[in-house]
């Protein structure tokens, strides 16, 4: 089935009872907010509210889009494999080699004249954001998200180069968002030209639309690349894009809701705070930049997509933590490292990596962590464990097992100051590193030492390595005849 737009994704997320219409009376103050992180808790499907209090009828709101699944039979990641038209089993490994494997092949988009996302325009004294249910997510924000679940679209003023990057924004008034644009991400590295010209950066803001989309936004791809020509690959087909009304931008075409307008420089007013992706109410307010909205232009009857960062597993993880691991694996294998497999656990929050490689030389994982934190998808990665390619990274099992049994309590870890880190929200710094984003990182060397004689390494105890060959053969020959079903039992 193709998917044109987030409608035909809902379509999908219905037939594998992944989504549920609630059609009760919800209030966007607090409740659709609680309804999701128990979402994410329980593993439920996505909530589609359909009856928002003080909002007409068709003004719909969906929370944990890409949020976790336990339903069985799915994958955690079912959601996450479904947007990118896999099968809702499909487990974190194959997604990420599918992506990479779509990723091969760049499809640029194509503009059209019109599209869905124009049924409805607003300028001057109609622009109102509040328009929209837009949640209070949790106790404790700073104030109602209308970006958690969406596309920021920006031009680099130097080059060809079109950032789609998923930050969050708060709603300050009817057409003024806050904006946490940290330097160390793409949209801040070109927000600080347009700040430098003293001009301010046309921006838009894309929420809505093929699930691809937020799914590119949201994943650390390295610098001048273009988002969207991804999103195509992805999706196998190129998306769709029609031109803005106010600003020099293109949006995607079918997207519910359009935000059009620009970033001001050097002005700044208090944001936050907001329940963030690592777990917890994070920072407290600070001044960030500010975007005026110019134009509103939507789909009749909007959904506006949420998510609701908080503990895991959320989309932070699902799709954040899946396709970063993805990313950093491709990034070291074109520095020519011997990697197998990559992966960011989702209690891990995007913190930690763990890398599975063969170990050529002397100090070798030291390598390793090091050209993971030079990649972009690595730059916000502070915990590196090393593993050799018996371990399956994946599966934090036996990675726990790894760092327990090869990593020596004192000489296997690696601590190294002052790496940079995500800014204001870092919750293991104090609070003078945490603003800037001061960070530091460690790594968990999982391999055995090159230097010691190869008979002081002893041989793991599993089934295939203990046993001669023949008689694993018949075990495994004769393993029902024995009585055992052939599957235990889940
Ligand atoms: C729901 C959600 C909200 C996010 N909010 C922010 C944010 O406010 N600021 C930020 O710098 N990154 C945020 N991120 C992470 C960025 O989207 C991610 O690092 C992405 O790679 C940024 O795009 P860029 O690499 O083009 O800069 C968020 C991610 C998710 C999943
Ligand atoms: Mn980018």
């Amino acid at each position: 089935m193709e998917i044109n737009d987030l409608r035909d994704y809902l379509d999908l997320l219905e037939e594998y009872e992944e989504v549920q219409r609630i059609q009760m009376e919800v209030d966007w103050n607090l409740e659709m907010g609680a309804i999701t992180r128990r979402c994410y808790d329980l593993g439920a499907p996505a909530a589609l509210f359909e009856n928002i209090k003080g909002y007409p009828k068709g003004f719909r709101a969906l929370g944990a889009p890409l949020g976790a699944s336990r339903k069985r039979g799915h994958s955690l990641f079912a959601r996450t494999a479904l947007a990118l038209g896999m099968r809702p089993g499909t487990s974190a490994r194959e997604i990420m080699q599918g992506y990479l494997q779509r990723k091969e092949k760049l499809i640029p988009p194509i503009l059209v004249r019109t599209g869905p996302c124009k049924e409805n325009i607003l300028r001057g004294e109609e622009l109102d954001v509040l328009k929209f249910p837009i949640p209070l997510i949790h106790g404790g924000d700073g104030g109602r998200y209308i970006g958690t679940w969406h596309t920021v679209i920006t031009k680099d003023p130097d080059s060809s180069w079109v950032n789609w990057g998923m930050y969050r924004l708060m709603v300050h008034d009817r057409n003024t968002l806050g904006c946490l644009f940290p330097m160390q991400q793409h949209v801040g590295q070109i927000y600080q030209k347009y700040e430098a010209m003293n001009k301010p950066m046309p921006v838009a803001v894309a929420i809505g639309g093929q699930p691809v989309i937020p799914l590119v936004s949201c994943v650390q791809l390295p610098p001048y690349v273009n988002e969207v020509e991804v999103a195509g690959a992805l999706q196998g087909s190129p998306i769709t894009l029609v031109k803005c009304e106010t600003v020099d931008l293109e949006v995607p075409a079918t997207a519910e809701i359009v935000l059009e307008g620009e970033v001001l420089p050097h002005e700044r007013k208090l944001e936050g705070p907001f329940g963030e992706y690592m777990g917890y109410e994070a920072g407290k307010s600070s001044p960030k930049p500010i975007m005026k909205i110019k134009a509103i232009t939507y789909r009749n009857d909007p959904i506006l997509p949420f998510s609701n960062m908080g503990m895991p597993v959320h989309e932070g993880q699902t799709a954040t933590a899946l396709i970063k691991g993805a990313e950093i694996y491709a990034e070291l294998r074109k520095l020519g490292l011997p990697v197998k497999g990559v992966f960011c656990p989702p209690y891990g929050v995007g913190h930690m990596a763990v890398v599975s490689t063969e170990v050529p030389f002397v100090n070798f994982a030291r390598r390793v962590a090091h050209a993971v934190w030079a990649t972009k998808p690595g730059l916000f990665t502070y915990y590196i464990v090393v593993v050799e390619p018996d371990v399956d990274p994946t599966n934090m099992d036996e990675v726990v097992h790894a760092i327990t049994t090869k990593c020596h309590p004192v000489d296997g870890i690696h601590k190294v100051p002052h790496n940079p880190g995500f800014p204001v929200l870092l919750p293991f710094l104090p609070p003078k590193e945490r603003l800037i984003g001061d960070a530091a990182g460690v790594i968990f060397d999982c391999t055995w030492p090159k230097d010691w004689p190869p008979e002081s390494i002893p041989a793991k105890a599993t089934f295939e390595n203990l046993w001669p060959k023949d008689l694993q053969e018949k075990v495994l020959v004769n393993w029902e005849s024995y009585g055992f079903k052939k599957e235990p039992d889940t």
